[in-house]
C-alpha cells in the first residue's frame, strides 16, 4: 500500500512540470488547469474562489454534524427537543451568510465575464468555420486560410481493425493531431469570429479558457491572448455527427516575430494551403470526408461540403453556349 502511494506521489510530482509547460491535462489531474490566457486565468481564478469557500462551508457543516452527534448522544442522556420550532436570529444568519457569499464571488465573476466578452482592442481577427468535420481557418485582411483536419496517421490507426494499443500508444498525439495546425502569436489579442457551414459544432482549447459554439448563419465572437508559446490542444465539443470525435483542434502559439514570418511565407506561397491528405487507393468509400481532398477542396473555395450540385444546369451546355 504504502509502495502504491509513494509511486503514485512520484508519478504526480513527476507529472507536475509537465502540466505547467504543456497546459494540457494529465493523468490524474484533479484540479482545473490553470490555461495560457487572461480568460483561462480569469477561470481559474473564479474557479478557485468558489472552491474555497464550499470546502469551507463543507468542512464547517461536517464538523458541527460530527461534533453535535458526538456531544448530544442518546447514550449520555441527550433529550431532544421535541417543542423547538425555529429561531429567528438562526434564520436570518443563515440567510445573510449564503448571500454574503454569493455576492463575494459574484462581483469578480461578473468583472471576469465582462472582459471575457470584451473583443475591442484586437489585433487580428480569425475566422473559425466549422465543417463536418474538419475547420476552417481565415486569417481575415490577410488572404490567408488553412482547412485543419485530422491527420493522416490518427485516422489510418482509427480505421484498422484489431489495432493494437502498443500501435495506438506510439502515436503521441492519437486523435488529437492535425495536418495543418492554426498558428497563432503570443502576447497579441487575437478575435474569433466562429461560425458553421453545415451542423452546430463547438470551437474547444481547454488551456485558451473557453469554448465557442459555431452555429450556421451565426457569428459568435471570443477572444485570446496566448501568454507563453507552446502547442495547444482541443477538440469539437458540441456533438456534429458521426466524425464528431475525430475533428481536433491544435493551436501552435509561436513569438510575433516567427508568427509574421511564418504568415509572409503563407501569402508568399499563393495563400495555397498545405497539400490535402490523400485517399488511400481502393478504398471502400467509408472514408471520412474529412479525408476526401475533392471535399476538402470544396470548403477551401467556399463552396458547402454538402452543397449539391444541380445536375440540370451541366446536362446541357447548347443552352449555355446560347445564354452566353
Ligand atoms: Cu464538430
Amino acid at each position: 500500500m504504502q509502495v502504491r502511494f509513494s509511486r503514485w506521489m512520484v508519478a504526480a510530482l513527476a507529472s507536475m512540470p509537465l502540466a505547467a509547460l504543456a497546459a494540457d491535462p494529465v493523468p490524474w489531474q484533479l484540479n482545473m488547469g490553470r490555461g495560457v490566457t487572461a480568460s483561462a486565468q480569469n477561470a481559474y481564478e473564479a474557479h478557485m474562489l468558489a472552491l474555497i469557500i464550499c470546502v469551507a462551508i463543507g468542512a464547517v457543516v461536517f464538523v458541527a454534524m460530527a461534533y453535535a452527534m458526538f456531544k448530544f448522544r442518546h447514550s449520555k442522556g441527550a433529550v431532544p427537543d421535541t417543542s423547538f420550532t425555529h429561531s429567528t436570529r438562526l434564520e436570518i444568519l443563515w440567510t445573510v451568510i449564503p448571500v454574503v457569499l454569493l455576492v463575494i464571488m459574484a462581483v469578480p465573476a461578473t468583472a471576469k465575464l465582462v472582459a471575457m466578452y470584451d473583443t475591442r482592442e484586437s489585433e487580428m481577427t480569425v475566422k473559425v468555420t466549422g465543417l463536418q468535420w474538419m475547420w476552417k481557418y481565415e486569417y481575415l485582411g490577410e488572404g490567408v486560410e488553412i482547412v485543419s483536419r485530422l491527420d493522416r496517421e490518427s485516422d489510418r490507426l482509427r480505421q484498422t481493425r484489431g489495432v493494437t494499443r502498443a500501435e495506438l500508444e506510439a502515436h503521441p498525439a492519437y486523435l488529437l493531431e492535425v495536418d495543418n495546425e492554426l498558428v497563432l502569436p503570443t502576447n497579441t489579442k487575437v478575435r474569433f469570429v466562429i461560425t458553421a457551414d453545415d451542423v452546430i459544432h463547438s470551437w474547444w482549447v481547454p488551456a485558451l479558457g473557453w469554448k465557442q459554439d459555431a452555429i450556421p448563419g451565426i457569428i459568435n465572437e471570443a477572444w485570446t491572448d496566448i501568454r507563453e508559446p507552446g502547442v495547444y490542444r482541443g477538440q469539437c465539443a458540441e456533438l456534429c455527427g458521426k466524425d464528431h470525435g475525430f475533428m481536433p483542434i491544435v493551436v501552435r502559439a509561436v513569438p510575433r516575430e516567427e508568427f509574421d514570418a511564418w504568415l509572409a511565407s503563407k501569402k508568399a506561397a499563393g495563400q495555397a494551403p498545405a497539400e490535402p491528405s490523400q485517399v488511400p487507393e481502393g478504398g471502400d468509400g467509408n472514408a471520412p470526408r474529412s479525408v476526401d481532398p475533392d471535399m476538402v477542396e470544396d470548403v477551401r473555395q467556399g463552396e458547402g461540403p454538402a452543397a449539391p450540385q444541380a445536375p440540370e444546369q451541366a446536362a446541357d451546355p447548347a443552352d449555355a453556349a446560347g445564354a452566353a
